[in-house]
């Protein structure tokens, strides 16, 4: 089935989304977007101010509809960060109602909710580019992934199938709107199956409890705080399924969960350039520390003594954007995708991801941070010589960005705000160690594993 062909043929007058903002039927959401649509026929690409509204829900939409790429822009992005995403992406347009989103990029801004009501055009072909995702690599700036409307079907309706998501759940959830959990699962996954979406604005545990739904989505500092909340967390016990994903979920923070809520939370795995793979079922067990089983039309295999898990299946990316060509992406010769994760898989074909190939890729509150974005930007300030960045143990985002320093006399919060005005907020370093030298192999690389030691 054609990526909007749900919605478009939905078009009722209930709530359907509902956000900080606004409220929305779908009816009221296809109108607005379908009219935004017609203003943004023919681009290459359009821009979105991803806050964390019902504005970007028609936003999103309106790009689909239209057959535009779409790609959301962090609405917390530094200078640094906006100014290469928007160069690299050829958008040509932003989407937002805020007059100032397009920064100092000069990208014409189109507001999007004072649009009226224009007609559905005919639905694009499924291998054109939904959504182009930015996310860090372990050098460099940000990559766009760009990944088609097949690719986001074909995970939404297996994920549908692996969680019994209906048109009668309600989804709840506060995550950010330009990431693949919180806009393709959570905007777009509501979208497809015709489930009701309250977006609470924050991942908050009284958000989360008040909203009453049937279907939460977190990532595991999200489901950690709601444990350290518990009468929250007994407000989720009536809810019919809790997911959690995009990073490890602690077994303690499993084991805390059950018991709060009477239920055991279902976890899955995936990535921007593969969406969801891996999940565990509404129907099967739910394994502390395991991510499920391979979703329907995905096939996963272990590589190398290591474990090093490839996918394969309609799920995965086109390629990354490359001056503004579309490069396929590096698979095994074979036509698998390398993950850079390290798993295991048990004889019912359980999946553990043990860890990441890469000290060079952070997970963060659910974030990806690579480590050489937020070097490269330590090293602007002119008091740095030397930079290298790690992820160390945090009890509440399970990794908090540390870097390790060589610079002339600097205050470590200097250093910290110097990050934060060019990169998103969670990219900023929470703590700041200044060292005489940094240690290094033979050939002059920093040994981080040393540095996670120290
Ligand atoms: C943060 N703060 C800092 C700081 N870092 N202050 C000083 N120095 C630093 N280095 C500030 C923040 O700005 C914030 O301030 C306050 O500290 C608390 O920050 P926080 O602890 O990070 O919490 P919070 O803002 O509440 O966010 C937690 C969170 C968020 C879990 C809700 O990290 C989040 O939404 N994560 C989701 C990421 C996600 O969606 N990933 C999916 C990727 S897709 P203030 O003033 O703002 O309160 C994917 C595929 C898949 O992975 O499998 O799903
Ligand atoms: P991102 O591209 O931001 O989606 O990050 C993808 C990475 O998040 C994966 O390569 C994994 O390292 C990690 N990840 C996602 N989901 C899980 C999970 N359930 N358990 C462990 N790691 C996960």
């Amino acid at each position: 089935m054609a990526l909007l062909d749900s919605l478009t043929a939905a078009d009722d007058l209930t709530a359907a989304v509902t956000c900080p903002d606004a409220t929305l039927s779908r009816h009221e959401l296809l109108g607005r977007a379908a009219a935004v649509a017609a203003g943004i026929a023919g681009a290459p690409a359009v821009a979105v101010h991803a806050t964390p509204t019902a504005a970007t829900v028609v936003a999103v939409t309106a790009g689909l509809l239209a057959g535009v790429p779409v790609v959301p822009v962090p609405p917390d992005a530094g200078r640094l960060e906006r100014a290469h995403l928007l160069t690299d992406c050829g958008a040509t347009l932003m989407l937002s109602d805020e007059p100032a989103a397009a920064g100092e990029s000069g990208l014409p801004v189109l507001p999007v909710s004072r649009a009226g009501r224009g007609a559905v055009p005919p639905e694009p072909p499924p291998s054109k580019p939904a959504l182009v995702l930015y996310t860090s690599g372990t050098t460099g700036p940000p990559k766009g992934v760009v990944i088609s409307r097949a690719a986001i079907a074909a995970d939404l309706d297996a994920l549908a199938e692996a969680w019994q998501w209906t048109a009668a759940d309600t989804l709840v959830h506060g995550l950010p709107l330009f990431h693949v959990h919180g806009l393709v699962l959570g905007v777009l996954g509501a979208l497809r199956v015709g489930s009701r979406l309250v977006h609470t604005g924050k991942a908050t545990p009284d958000g989360y409890a008040a909203a009453g739904g049937t279907l939460y989505f977190g990532v595991p500092t999200v489901w950690s705080r709601i444990c350290a909340a518990p009468a929250a967390a007994r407000a989720l016990g009536t809810a019919r399924l809790l997911v959690s994903g995009s990073a490890p979920l602690p077994v303690p923070v499993f084991d805390a969960l059950s018991a709060l809520t009477g239920q055991a939370p279902v976890e899955r795995y995936g990535m921007t350039e593969t969406l969801i793979t891996v999940s565990a079922r509404a129907d099967g067990p739910r394994l502390a520390g395991h991510v499920g089983t391979p979703l329907a039309g995905v096939r996963t295999r272990l590589a190398g003594e290591d474990g090093h898990l490839q996918v394969r299946g309609p799920t995965l990316l086109d390629g990354y954007l490359r001056g503004g060509t579309v490069e396929p992406p590096g698979l095994a010769e074979d036509g698998w995708f390398p993950t850079g994760d390290i798993a295991t898989i048990d004889a019912d074909g359980n999946h553990r991801i043990v860890g990441r190939a890469s000290t060079d890729l952070i997970k963060t509150g659910g974030y990806r941070v690579g480590a050489g974005e937020v070097e490269d930007a330590l090293l602007l300030h002119p008091a740095v010589r030397e930079a290298a960045v790690v992820g160390t143990p945090h009890p509440d985002l399970g990794e908090q960005v540390t870097a390790f320093v060589v610079a002339d006399p600097v205050g470590e919060s200097e250093l910290i705000a110097f990050v934060a005005e060019r990169l998103a907020a969670h990219k900023r370093p929470r703590v700041v160690r200044m060292v005489d030298d940094l240690p290094r192999n033979p050939m002059g690389k920093v040994r981080k594993s040393r540095l996670k030691e120290m």
